[in-house]
């Protein structure tokens, strides 16, 4: 759509705005926007542009052109110990960026058009929300190319479509429609291939009218309970934060400053 703003200009990723929302687009149609370590360190680099930038409410993660959400990793890069870029070292950082779709304390949306498999498949998931064209499939394909994630990738779809589910998923590396996906609660919604950037855009801007820190709670909440002590450090820090803004938090500050005994006397103590 034509209100799209480039933010940012990279290689292999689109980065733009419309507003308050913000969509990065692997932009590697050619090979049904594969990633490469560069292509992940971009996306890496956009996501943190989208977590500072106070103005940014919601992200939507996509892919360019209708044929592919993204195919995983880069099998033409993939070398012995990990996926080589231009830097010639051999990495997984697509682990780093899944981490970090789920600490950025903003709704994250996977808008999906045609295929979503393998690496690229497991980005979907991780994101909070999916909205998915009528076109799109899902599917891993790990056992079959000689790989595996056994993290969010595993243990995450267990508990986002059931351990059953999650296993027929991987042991048998089936494609699934976009109906399907939606039967096991894999995606949120299921819409014609014209209309899903308008649908996601309209769930993007319904996102927007809530409060943002309500929706960061909920957030962390939810992945708290996968993601252990990481998670419970999150909500930790997001309880600092909103701490550091009340005058029972500033009188510690302030006293420490003015070499002075703190005065938390005054502050009520709530049932
Ligand atoms: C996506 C598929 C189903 C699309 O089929 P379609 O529409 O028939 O198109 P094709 O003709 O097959 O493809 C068009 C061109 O695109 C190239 N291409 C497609 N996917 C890839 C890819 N992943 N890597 C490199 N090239 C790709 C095709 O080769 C073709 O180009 P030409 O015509 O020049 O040959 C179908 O393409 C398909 O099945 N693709 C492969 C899907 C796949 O197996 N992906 C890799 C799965 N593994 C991962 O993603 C690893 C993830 C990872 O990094 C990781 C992270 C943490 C822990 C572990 C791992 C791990 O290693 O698993």
């Amino acid at each position: 759509m034509s209100d799209w703003k480039t933010i940012k200009t990279y290689s292999e990723i689109l980065f733009e705005r419309q507003g308050k929302i913000a969509k990065i687009t692997i932009n590697r149609p050619e090979v049904r926007n594969a990633f490469t370590p560069d292509t992940i360190q971009e996306m890496i680099d956009a996501f943190n542009y989208c977590r500072d930038d106070a103005s940014i409410g919601v992200i939507i993660l996509t892919g360019q052109g209708d044929l592919a959400f993204c195919s995983g990793g880069d099998q033409k890069v993939r070398g012995n110990g990990g996926y080589v870029g231009k830097d010639h070292i051999a990495r997984l950082n697509v682990l780093d960026l899944q981490h970090l779709i789920r600490i950025i304390p903003k709704p994250v949306i996977a808008m999906v058009r045609g295929w979503s498999v393998g690496g690229g498949n497991i980005l979907q998931l991780v994101c909070d929300l999916t909205i998915a064209a009528d076109n799109a499939k899902f599917m891993q394909t790990g056992p079959k190319v000689g790989s595996f994630d056994a993290g969010y990738g595993s243990a995450y779809l267990a508990r986002v479509i059931g351990h059953k589910r999650a296993k027929e998923v991987w042991f048998l590396c089936h494609p699934y429609t976009a109906e399907e996906a939606y039967q096991m609660g894999w995606v949120n919604k299921v819409v014609p291939l014209a209309d899903v950037e308008k649908e996601t855009l309209a769930w993007c801007r319904e996102i927007l009218q809530k409060s943002p820190t309500a929706l960061r709670f909920i957030k962390a909440a939810m992945n708290a309970d996968t993601d252990g002590l990481a998670g419970l450090q999150q909500i930790a820090g997001d309880s600092t934060m909103l701490f550091y803004e009340s005058p029972e938090a500033q009188e510690g500050r302030d006293a420490y400053l003015q070499k002075r005994q703190p005065d938390f006397d005054k502050f009520p103590k709530f049932p």
